[in-house]
């Protein structure tokens, strides 16, 4: 069992019940309940992933849901969503709800991996790619990396070809109902593939950098690339 220290404070607030039968441990985590299930996270470390990657990375179990990790909250309000996109690019532009809504939208179900050691599966997600904003823009050849931007200043920094990869998402919408707002609603970005503080909450701006801006956990000691199959938690 990864036994990061935030999630074994967790534990020791003595709220959890152990099913000894069925090896899934109930934990009440910041006023829900989670279930932890040893089944799952054996069946997933032995799974493959198309990329030939184990399922779940090291480290990790699985978590029956998303579970709110806080954060400094945007506005709630889609009337008062903007999200733009800007930096090295030719053409900067801005969206507001409805605008994102009329763009190709892209449903997918995938994993996410949290530095504290739960990963969810078959989370389902519907946006708008990243690649297909950057292709709006115009990015330019000098673009190397990406800041996702958020509310009260979070950012998060991501490799140019990382964020272009298809699963890559603005998401408005988790589970067929539109995101929460402790989840980063109206909208947030979503990079599954690196552990899930990338995935900005609240998101304001997309911004092209030619040269890397480490973000606001990157700059507090995380992992400036944050890979969870190689373990890149902590600088
Ligand atoms: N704007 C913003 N985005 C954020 C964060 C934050 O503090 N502020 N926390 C990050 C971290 S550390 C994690 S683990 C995930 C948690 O997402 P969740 O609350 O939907 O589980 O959001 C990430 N995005
Ligand atoms: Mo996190």
């Amino acid at each position: 069992m990864y036994e990061h220290p935030k999630i074994a404070a967790h534990l020791q607030r003595r709220q959890f019940i152990r099913e000894a039968l069925s090896g899934t441990l109930i934990v009440a985590l910041g006023g829900g309940l989670y279930a932890l299930s040893d089944d799952l996270t054996r069946e997933a470390r032995a799974a493959e992933r198309k990329d030939g990657r184990p399922r779940l990375p090291p480290g990790q179990r699985v978590l029956s849901a998303l579970r709110p990790m806080g954060g400094a909250e945007g506005d709630p309000r889609r009337s008062q969503f903007r999200l733009r996109v800007h930096g090295e690019v030719e053409r900067p532009f801005e969206v507001d709800f409805r605008e994102l809504l009329a763009l190709p939208q892209t449903s997918q179900t995938c994993d996410v991996h949290c530095v504290t050691g739960w990963s969810v599966l078959d989370a389902q997600f519907n946006g708008v790619q990243v690649r297909a904003l950057a292709e709006k823009a115009k990015v330019k050849r000098e673009a190397r990396h990406v800041v996702f931007e958020a509310a009260h200043g979070y950012t998060a920094n991501v490799r140019l070809a990382e964020a272009l990869a298809p699963n890559v998402l603005v998401t408005h919408a988790l589970g067929a109902e539109p995101l929460r707002r402790t989840h980063g609603g109206p909208v947030r970005a979503l990079v599954p593939d690196l552990y899930f503080w990338k995935s900005a909450k609240w998101l304001t701006g997309i911004r092209f950098v030619a040269k890397d801006e480490p973000g606001y956990w990157e700059t507090r000691g995380y992992h400036n690339h944050a890979d969870p199959w190689k373990e890149e938690r902590y600088a």
